[in-house]
């Protein structure tokens, strides 16, 4: 099969919509009558909430309505709500009741910016000035933020069902290495932070609900990653029927992971539309962001390696002390960093654990690498580590410990099954093309010469674990006139899914790019799906797409065999047409072939249909991996970083929207880089937040990257028919080490060993003060 445009350079299909202001995102869904929600939240990290008077702000001009959490309680079950998997919303293992909260909270709060009521006004500035109207009287309690403390003997508890605030904890265990580090030549530890994050995507979280007449039902627009797991946790959460519930996801302005799950104010802001039968609107403000959506990260991390004199790693162990805040969804996460925890490297033997611990703030759960740039960040600072503990060069170490190509398929200690991989080959191009040996020719005469700027080199190699099943869907549909139309149960928010899954479907079916459209984010119309995350939709909602396109060509060549008086197995796709194999001029286009197909003239025996359906059940995860080489120069007066070169050699196996894929890797660094240097959630004891707005939380901006040089290897997985791989998070993973490791290259002189992110210049001077010549 000829590929025109899959692996070709296409412009987004996406973009003109976006570029001209054309696209519809949640706030601008207008609907007759349409009220608005505001939420008081509460101030305390921990309270029991007193007695709330409404009466003030029902005076207030517009005010409508007053909802107390008591209110919603006959109306809804507390979140998060236990889902089975089948239903596409699985939240919890279990309903672990002592550990929910209702919508709107009732008894206690647990971290600032709980929601404890709701205002519906005219307006959404109206609802505000309600809100800010509602007296409520707090009987403030002790408060933990930090998870170490929370474990401590006396510490506050959050849930009486969760003693020292544990909420889980998980280990893997592999070989022996208590022997292993028994008697080993040398052991290499530290204690790592993988700060606080927050998601701050461009489009904060919105939700517009109404009643739908059509089924007695709701219809609820909401900015989302996974409308159908939305669906499933509003129906289970109001209790309703799950057709009754119909989940569209306009244009979705970012998400990073945190659209994920069903929030507090999706089942108030629906709940209310139903009980109140109007329409009613609720948009996010930034300084909600900080406090009402999920964060992310939140790790103290213990590893150690023991290692021989070549620096070879023979056994691992690690500690992850993850905080996952008041009420987590996802409480996975921290496990998917133990099953990443051996990284790129043949380590058998291994001791990997976790605690997970309740704090009195925000949840955490997924944000952008969810579990994997943790495990990559601890593990790419410690192989640094034991390269400058045993006098290797960090790349000389890389390729001792890397898992060789002829070992694929590799299974982990982890007990993962990596499909396919070639590291020394990834880190060995990024090594070249960022010119590494003249760089360290440059960071010799540099510090020869005193430079006020040291010139640090850092270096990553990662793998990562993605293509989450449990399956992903498809439809696609030859219109009367040939055009085709391709339902997606994947829910893009800026991954240009439409301009991907075109690429395919165009290409199987001997259409034009412009004829196919791409529909999404609607559970009216689109297949079962599980929406976008884990660097899924490709590799699964693409196979599915490829395989529905497949499928529907079978049907078109079947009505072209019969009208071209051909046999079946005669008739392929060519250039466009369907066409007599060996005789070209004897060739129909599929609008001629929709047209028999749907027309009075087709014969009995040959189906009408040109549509098809398909789900694909990836039979594995597929392991992306990579190799990044960051550039920095450290200002010795200000302690400022500058990234000034930054190599990304990624591998995702085949390439189907290169353009696309090079956009995620860009974004990837960014956001991996700014975990580096920029960003951190910050709370005090008390469980106040300091970093409310974006005046605190430093964000990265175009002025603080380089131009990135990109390059791939391409390794195909053999488990799915693409031989896609998975890049939406590859990036971010690679590039938190790779720019750390540069920045304590650069101090190494200076006798700094290891320094925690974000590394600010405060921080990075306070190293390096006192050691200056
Ligand atoms: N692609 C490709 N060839 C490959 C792999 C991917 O052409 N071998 C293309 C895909 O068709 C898709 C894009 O690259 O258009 C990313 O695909 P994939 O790796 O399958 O990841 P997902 O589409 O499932 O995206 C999820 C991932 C995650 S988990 C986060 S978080 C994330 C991200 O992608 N958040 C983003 N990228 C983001 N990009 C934007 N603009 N905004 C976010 O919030």
């Amino acid at each position: 099969m000829a590929s025109k445009l899959m692996g070709a350079q296409v412009k987004r299909k996406e973009d003109p919509r976006l570029i001209t202001g054309a696209a519809q995102y949640v706030a601008d869904i207008a609907l007759a009558g349409l009220r608005h929600v505001a939420f008081v939240r509460s101030p305390h990290a921990h309270a029991r909430i007193g007695r709330i008077d409404t009466a003030p702000a029902l005076e207030r001009p517009g005010v409508l309505s007053v909802v107390v959490g008591q209110d919603l309680v006959p109306h809804c079950e507390p979140l998060p709500v236990a889902t089975t998997s089948a239903e596409g919303g699985g939240e919890t293992g279990g309903p672990e009741v002592g550990r929910q909260h209702y919508p709107l909270s009732t008894g206690l709060v647990r971290h600032v910016g709980e929601a404890v009521a709701a205002v519906i006004a005219t307006s959404a500035e109206a609802a505000a000035d309600g809100a800010a109207s509602v007296q409520v009287e707090w009987e403030p309690l002790a408060a933990v933020a930090d998870p170490a403390a929370a474990m401590a003997d006396g510490a506050p508890l959050l849930f009486a069902d969760a003693p020292r605030n544990i909420e889980h904890s998980q280990s893997i265990k592999a070989g022996d290495p208590d022997a292993i580090f028994a008697r080993a030549q040398r052991v290499v530890r530290q204690r790592m932070v993988s700060q606080r994050l927050s998601g701050v995507p461009l489009e904060p979280r919105a939700v517009v609900a109404a009643p739908d007449p059509a089924t007695g039902g709701l219809v609820v627009w909401a900015t989302h990653q996974a409308p159908h797991a939305l669906r499933s946790g509003l129906a289970s959460a109001l209790r309703m029927p799950q057709n009754e519930i119909r989940v569209v996801a306009p244009e979705v302005g970012g998400g990073f992971g945190v659209k994920f799950g069903t929030y507090p104010e999706d089942v108030t802001v629906a709940a209310l539309a139903r009980l109140r039968h109007m329409p009613l609107q609720w948009v996010e403000t930034r300084a909600e962001h900080m406090t009402a959506t999920t964060h992310g990260r939140a790790h103290v991390t213990d590893i150690e390696a023991a290692v021989d004199a070549e620096g070879r790693i023979e056994a691992l162990r690690m500690h992850v002390l993850a905080d996952v805040g008041a009420y987590p969804v996802f409480t996975f996460i921290p496990d998917l960093t133990l099953m990443m925890g051996v990284g790129v490297y043949r380590i058998e033997h291994v001791d990997l654990r976790n605690t997970c611990v309740f704090t009195n703030t925000t949840s955490v759960a997924a944000y952008r690498g969810a579990g994997r740039p943790e495990a990559a960040y601890y593990l790419e600072r410690l192989v640094d580590l034991v390269a400058m503990e045993v006098g290797k060069s960090p790349e000389a170490v890389r390729r001792r410990n890397f898992i060789p190509p002829d070992a694929f398929p590799y299974s982990a200690p982890t007990g993962q099954h990596y499909d396919s991989g070639e590291y020394d080959r990834a880190l060995t191009r990024a090594l070249d093309i960022s010119r590494y040996g003249a760089l360290r020719d440059e960071q010799r005469e540099r510090a020869r010469s005193g430079d006020r700027a040291l010139l640090g080199i850092g270096m990553a190699c990662y793998v990562e674990m993605c293509g989450f099943g449990p399956f992903e869907s498809a439809i696609v549909r030859v219109e009367p006139s040939g055009t085709v139309t391709a339902f997606t149960g994947t829910s893009p928010h800026g991954q240009g899914h439409e301009t991907t899954f075109a690429q395919i479907v165009a290409d199987h079916l001997g259409v034009s790019f412009d004829q196919v459209v791409v529909r999404h984010g609607d559970t009216a119309t689109t297949p079962m799906g599980f929406g976008t995350g884990g660097s899924r939709s490709l590799a699964v909602g693409g196979s599915a797409m490829l395989r529905a396109t497949v499928k529907v060509q079978e049907r078109a060549r079947r009505i072209a065999a019969h009208m071209l008086e051909a046999a079946f197995e005669d008739v392929v796709l060519a250039d466009g047409r369907y066409q007599v194999a060996g005789a070209p001029a004897r060739a129909l286009t599929l609008a001629q072939i929709a047209d028999r197909a749907y027309g009075e003239a087709l014969p009995p025996g040959l189906e009408p249909s040109l549509e098809a359906t398909e789900y694909f059940r990836p039979p594995q995860l597929v392991y992306p991996f990579g190799a990044h080489v960051a550039v920095v120069e450290v200002d010795r007066e200000t302690g400022r970083v500058t990234l000034r070169d930054y190599v990304a050699v990624d591998d995702c196996g085949t390439r189907i929207s290169p353009m696309l894929v090079d956009g995620q890797v860009h974004g990837g660094i960014a956001q991996g880089v700014a975990q580096a240097i920029l960003e951190e959630v910050i709370y005090d004891g008390g469980g106040q937040l300091l970093t409310g707005s974006l005046m605190d939380y430093a964000l990265p901006r175009a002025d603080d990257l380089p131009p990135f040089t990109l390059d791939q290897t391409v390794t195909q997985t053999p488990f799915n028919p693409l031989g896609a791989k998975g890049i939406g998070e590859a990036a971010t993973i690679g590039s938190t080490p790779a720019v750390v490791n540069a920045v304590v290259d650069a101090l190494r002189p200076l006798g700094v060993r290891h320094l925690d992110m974000p590394l600010r210049p405060e921080r990075v001077w306070r190293a390096i003060g006192g050691r200056l010549p």
